[in-house]
């Protein structure tokens, strides 16, 4: 997959990232400037570009709040080619998965010109600022916040659910968002068996919620509604099977169900989902998890209603 170190490209694979119990660890970002009024970083439209892949749960939060806060016109996009290579996320010269911004053929070209030598895993979304051409962020959480400068849109952290909005994100993260890789990436029976029990835990946890509201803190679509739609949109078509977290599909939960098909129906939300690349994305080949990269054909799964 490569990494960067002081700021040179390796084409080495630095694994997924387990530690001696066989569980999965992510690695914090390191990137995280801000977008704000007061700059250097101003939110100005025309001037930052996002790098994405459709199948990345992180890099869909700050797509989801591109669309949801009408940036779409603000804000380019470069998608990355789905399946991961030797090389990374990668670039066609043209079409669907070209970059219009700088052109580059692989992620690791846009982290070469991070100033000064980045060292780290060549991760989306990642946030470009063209007129200072550098990084802003490659941080998702921060990103979705950060966008809120361009004064557009509803406002997903209202100050009086910061304190709901954090709860249910600290619960979340850990429990769901990040859950469902620390089943699918454990290396032991133990460390699966735990990572599984806590994402349908925290499953449990939101179904219950939601037969007294609409939302996750109330009437108002928040930020952490935003952080737990990705989960929920690959669950059923990727998780339950490529990561073992098969005990429940979304659909078996009845509110969790209607829920994650009343935000997708929330305007801009649906252009920025796609199941067909979330399953060729996670049943790509894998010599732990899917030797052969054979894609299966199901689940097959009706959104529209
Ligand atoms: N903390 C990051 C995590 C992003 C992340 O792990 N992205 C994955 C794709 S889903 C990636 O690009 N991984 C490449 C690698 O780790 O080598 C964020 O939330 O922005």
């Amino acid at each position: 997959m490569g990494v960067m170190i002081d700021g040179r490209y390796r084409a080495e694979d630095p694994g997924v990232g387990t530690n001696e119990r066989g569980e999965f660890e992510r690695e914090a970002s390191t990137i995280r400037d801000w977008i704000t009024t007061d700059g250097p970083f101003r939110p100005e439209p025309g001037r930052y570009h996002l790098y994405v892949a459709w199948n990345c749960p992180w890099a869909h939060r700050s797509l989801l709040t591109r669309a949801i806060l009408g940036l779409e016109d603000a804000i380019t996009v470069s998608y990355a080619r789905p399946r991961r290579t030797a090389d990374g996320w990668v670039y066609d010269a043209e079409g669907p998965f070209a970059d219009p911004c700088l052109g580059v053929s692989a992620l690791h070209e846009v982290y070469a010109r991070q100033k000064p030598g980045y060292t780290g895993r060549l991760t989306v979304p990642v946030l470009w600022d063209r007129e200072t051409e550098q990084i802003v962020s490659n941080e998702s959480a921060d990103i979705v916040r950060m966008l809120s400068a361009f004064g557009r849109g509803p406002d997903l952290y209202p100050e009086d659910l910061r304190d709901e909005i954090d709860r249910w994100n600290g619960l979340i993260y850990p429990g769901l968002n990040n859950g469902v890789y620390r089943a699918g990436f454990a290396e032991t029976q133990e460390a699966y068996d735990k990572a599984v029990r806590e994402v349908f835990d925290t499953l449990d946890l939101i179904e219950a919620q939601l037969g007294s509201t609409d939302f996750l803190t109330g009437e108002r679509f928040t930020e952490a509604d935003l952080r737990l739609f990705p989960t929920l949109a690959r669950f059923d078509v990727a998780y339950h099977y490529a990561f073992k977290c098969n005990i429940r599909r979304i659909l078996d939960y009845p509110r969790l169900w209607l829920y994650a098909r009343r935000v997708y129906r929330m305007p801009g939300v649906m252009r920025t989902v796609d199941f067909e690349i979330y399953k060729r994305g996670y049943f790509s080949p894998s010599e732990k998890r899917n030797p052969l990269g054979i894609v299966p054909a199901g689940p097959l799964i009706d959104w529209s209603h």
